[in-house]
């Protein structure tokens, strides 16, 4: 039976008053489920609205010009069926004689991803779950999110499988739970604050893979050349859907307008690998294609999305930012011996701590005292925005690859506090729990091969911020102090920045910063 639905804004972040720049459907249409109805475009993004059911189109709410934020409606839906998402209030229209206990599992709030793809169904019908117990797996652009049980009970029936897109309210599976009048509780990452602002969020249709077998890849879409490229609407669209960076194309139009053609005659030549990826340096030959089976025997492994994706991430930032590394030693013999003082002094409470809670305490300081560190661009490239708040970011290594955690507002935790935190991210991530808004509102990252070894490395910055620090294993060297030498335990440190926004010698001042406050725990207050 067919019902009328409201068809709302759903959450886009942190987009306010986004102007309509396209209205893909009318009244009458057919439309599929995720359809795209409307397409947004704000100074930073381009979003397009896909409609939340299969049905026909009712009325229209808004037209091209519109400005709408989260919640407002934009037309009516007459819904193909009645479907999981409208029964709410009846789950007996499941057809199970155990009605009153059978419940829907939806996605919780998993931050601003939407459509995020399963990539395992890890019950089926007749098992028996506990609470918190994973149900499926999805795999966002920045981090694989297990969906728990938010009770006990016995999988009735899957409404998803591998390969289906899901969003925040979307139905997973019937669960028949033993306490029919138990509240509808809600798994754990609703608890999630929303995210903090993401200066540079990438649109979704920048995030969509080049095709695998060509030679060559197209660029990244910087969002900034992208806003201010001379293209229609329509225009606009068609780069996103090939993925094509409009900044980086000349308009053969009027007024140097970019027509459609110069769009496929851009494609052409980067695929053909007549152009480089970096567009502006023609005649750079793309990356040799070697049969490396001719040579001897080999396996192709799949890299897997969070590899793919955060691949996408640093060859942007490694090709839109200009890197210098700045080395520096920092003398941490008194620190080590008064971390494992404190870690001691921890051990019953379960808290190990770790140079990484100081690291991370030491950078707090040195952006207090340098603010410039503490800034992205804004996407005109024009502006520096100056953060107030120090959400650090710690780098943690995982099976599946890097992720960056954020540590919100590490400047009022102190040293147990940061350890326990950092270690139950670096945890989380491990075991895919970690939930999106806790990998975004980054300030400044700290990223530690301490544990592992080497002397010194040039870590890639995590943009949109300006800077990151690595550090390496520390060793015992010998350190003149004006008398003799005297065996000194070391940290090498390697801070990245954007030289854009960061000189030379600010940056040599800042590890200056940093080194002295690591060597002198006295006025690093903990
Ligand atoms: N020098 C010498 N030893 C160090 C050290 C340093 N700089 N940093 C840590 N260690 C030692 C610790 O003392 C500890 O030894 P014990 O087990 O004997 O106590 C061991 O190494 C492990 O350290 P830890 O438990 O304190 O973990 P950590 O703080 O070093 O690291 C985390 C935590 C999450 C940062 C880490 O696990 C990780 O994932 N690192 C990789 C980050 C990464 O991939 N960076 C590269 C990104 S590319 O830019």
């Amino acid at each position: 039976m067919a019902n009328v639905i409201s068809v709302k804004v759903p959450d886009i972040g942190d987009f306010k008053n986004v102007g309509i720049i396209e209205v893909l459907v009318k009244p009458g249409d057919k439309v599929d489920k995720e359809q795209s109805l409307i397409t947004l475009e704000s100074d930073k993004a381009s979003i397009e609205i896909p409609a939340p059911e299969a049905g026909v189109i009712k009325e229209l709410k808004v037209k091209v010009g519109d400005k709408v934020s989260e919640g407002d409606l934009i037309l009516m839906l007459e819904a193909a069926a009645a479907v999981a998402k409208t029964q709410k209030a009846a789950p007996a229209a499941q057809g199970s004689p155990a009605a009153p206990a059978v419940k829907p599992v939806k996605v919780p709030d998993i931050g601003d991803f939407k459509n995020v793809g399963i990539i395992e169904v890890l019950v089926t019908p007749g098992d028996k779950v506990s609470k918190e117990q994973s149900l499926i797996t999805l795999e966002s652009d920045k981090a694989s999110i297990e969906i728990p049980a938010p009770e006990a009970g016995v999988i009735k029936e899957l409404k998803v499988k591998v390969g289906d897109k899901v969003s925040e309210g979307d139905v997973i599976l019937m669960l028949e739970t033993s306490g029919a009048g138990a509240p509808e509780s809600k798994p754990a990452p609703t608890a999630a604050a929303k995210p903090a602002p993401q200066p540079q969020r990438p649109a979704p249709a920048a995030s969509r893979p080049a095709p695998a077998a060509s030679p060559a890849t197209l660029p990244p879409i910087n969002e900034g050349s992208f806003g201010k490229a001379h293209a229609s609407p329509s225009i606009r669209k068609f780069a996103r859907e090939l993925g094509a960076d409009l900044g980086r194309i000349q308009g053969t139009g009027p007024k140097s307008r970019i027509l459609r053609e110069d769009i496929l005659n851009y494609v052409k030549r980067i695929l053909s690998g007549a152009a480089s990826v970096g567009g502006g340096m023609p005649g750079v030959s793309p990356p040799p294609k070697v049969d490396f089976a001719s040579f001897g025997p080999v396996e192709t492994q799949p890299l897997s999305n969070i590899n793919k994706l955060t691949g996408k991430y640093l060859h942007s930032s490694w090709f839109h930012i200009p890197h210098v590394t700045q080395f520096d030693e920092a003398d941490i013999t008194e620190l080590e011996s008064l971390r494992k003082k404190m870690s001691a002094e921890h051990q019953d409470k379960g808290v190990k701590i770790t140079l990484v809670a100081f690291l991370v305490k030491a950078a707090v300081a040195a952006l207090k005292e340098f603010p410039r560190f503490n800034a992205s661009l804004d996407p005109s490239g024009e502006n520096l925005v100056l953060k107030k708040y120090f959400h650090i970011g710690v780098a943690v290594d995982t099976p599946d690859g890097l992720t960056v955690p954020v540590i919100r507002d590490s400047d009022k935790k102190g040293i147990a506090e940061l350890a326990a935190e950092i270690a139950d991210v670096a945890t989380r991530a491990r075991q895919k729990k970690i939930r999106p808004n806790e990998l975004q509102g980054g300030c400044f990252t700290i990223s530690s091969l301490g544990g592992v070894g080497g002397t010194a490395f040039t870590p890639i910055v995590n943009q949109p911020e300006v800077a990151i620090l690595g550090v390496s294993r520390s060793s015992i060297k010998p350190v003149y102090d004006g008398k003799q030498f005297q065996p000194k335990l070391m940290l090498p440190l390697s801070l990245s920045y954007d030289h854009r926004v960061i000189d030379g010698v600010l940056a040599a001042k800042f590890t200056t910063f940093l080194s002295q406050l690591l060597a002198d725990i006295k006025r690093l207050s903990l």
